[in-house]
């Protein structure tokens, strides 16, 4: 009965008021709220060609599967792993709402590589959890689909929903009132771009969930982070409803920059930035004030790759400005994104009635 396959595609999200500390790390619920974009998947490389950002899975569930398997790009993994158990336990979750026991198929590629320095870990975990949502008929609303997302990897709740996003860290034990919410679709500020610089391609020494942990364990800077956190939300919020582009930045760049001060103040230190994340804050920070105002913002993730916000007339003078810094590798830019959709049979990553990965 439940044998069809199912494609959806989801997308990275940036996050502009940062998630960084959990307060249950087996529920994943945060210690503060966060807001991110969701990014748009049409993408270009500056003076260069189009591509697109976005991961696609396919899933189907079948009575003729011995055991679960999962593809991400071409490679099967290892589901005796217990980091791969604890990030897949909402396919799980989902299986057992559907009240089913067949085992599933599931095959996902991103169109970006590792190295594009956007975590795939929020488009992926998106795309799969719709793709199982529809593949188990289970008529999920947003905000159940965001509780799932959650518990493959906690920023990934935030991708499952399109535009403006607020991941409301919820107050519950249970975690059921931690979920995301669309402040705004992207429809809203369209204007919204998102200039990623790559820096460097290197993995990172500390993985986020590691060194998050590591900050809450240690970090006497983190407590007021902390709090600090829902006041910085609440002048966010109004920069958003105001359109306030000047505000905005400020807000982003002030955000982040705490979210990197409490990982320096961890013990050991966590540091992601290099000297080239450097330059790009102290160009932002000269061409904001070339221009009398903020027209761009930083924001870093757990890692030293830039990505500044703007708007769409501001983004060559942006480019213009990163391309005197040494040391960049690369630049692309792409716009506010509508979330997770469902793809055609065309699109398909399983080969019809083989139940294996195309190609
Ligand atoms: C964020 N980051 O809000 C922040 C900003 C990195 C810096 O969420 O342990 O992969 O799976 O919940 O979501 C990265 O951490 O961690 C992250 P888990 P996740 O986007």
């Amino acid at each position: 009965m439940h044998e069809k396959v199912i494609t959806a595609e989801g997308t990275p999200n940036i996050a502009l008021i940062k998630y960084w500390g959990k307060r249950d790390s087996g529920l994943i619920l945060p210690m503060n709220s966060s807001i991110s974009l969701t990014l748009g998947k049409e993408s270009k490389m500056i003076a260069g060609k189009t591509f697109e950002l976005r991961t696609k899975t396919s899933v189907v569930f079948s009575k003729y599967l011995k055991e679960d398997a999962i593809y991400v790009n071409g490679k099967r993994l290892d589901l005796k792993d217990t980091d791969t158990i604890e990030r897949f336990r909402a396919i799980d979750m989902m299986r057992e709402r559907a009240g089913i026991r067949e085992r599933a198929l599931v095959v996902s590629e991103n169109s970006f590589p590792t190295a594009s320095g956007l975590a795939s870990s929020a488009s992926g975990m998106a795309a799969l959890v719709y793709a199982v949502a529809y593949a188990l008929d289970l008529g999920l609303t947003r905000s159940d689909m965001s509780r799932y997302a959650r518990i493959g990897s906690g920023s990934a709740c935030r991708s499952v929903m399109g535009g403006i996003v607020m991941w409301n860290k919820g107050t519950r034990e249970d975690g059921v009132d931690s979920v995301a919410e669309q402040l705004y679709p992207e429809t809203y500020w369209p204007e919204l771009r998102d200039v990623v610089s790559i820096t460097s391609p290197k993995a990172k020494k500390v993985p986020s969930r590691a060194g998050m942990a590591r900050t809450v364990a240690t970090s006497s800077l983190y407590k007021q982070r902390v709090k600090d956190v829902d006041g910085r939300i609440d002048a966010f919020l109004d920069s958003l409803r105001r359109k306030d582009f000047h505000e905005f930045a400020r807000i982003i760049m002030e955000d982040s920059n705490s979210m990197h001060a409490t990982m320096l103040d961890t013990y050991p230190p966590i540091m992601y930035m290099n000297d080239i994340s450097r330059e790009v804050i102290y160009a932002v920070h000269e061409l904001n004030k070339k221009n009398g105002e903020n027209v761009c913002g930083y924001t870093f993730d757990a890692g030293p790759n830039p990505q500044i916000i703007t708007l769409r007339e501001q983004v060559e003078e942006v480019a213009e400005t990163l391309k005197n810094i040494r040391g960049i590798k690369s630049i692309f830019y792409t716009g506010v994104g509508g979330g997770p959709r469902l793809l055609d049979m065309k699109d398909s990553l399983i080969e019809e009635g083989s139940l294996l990965p195309k190609g």
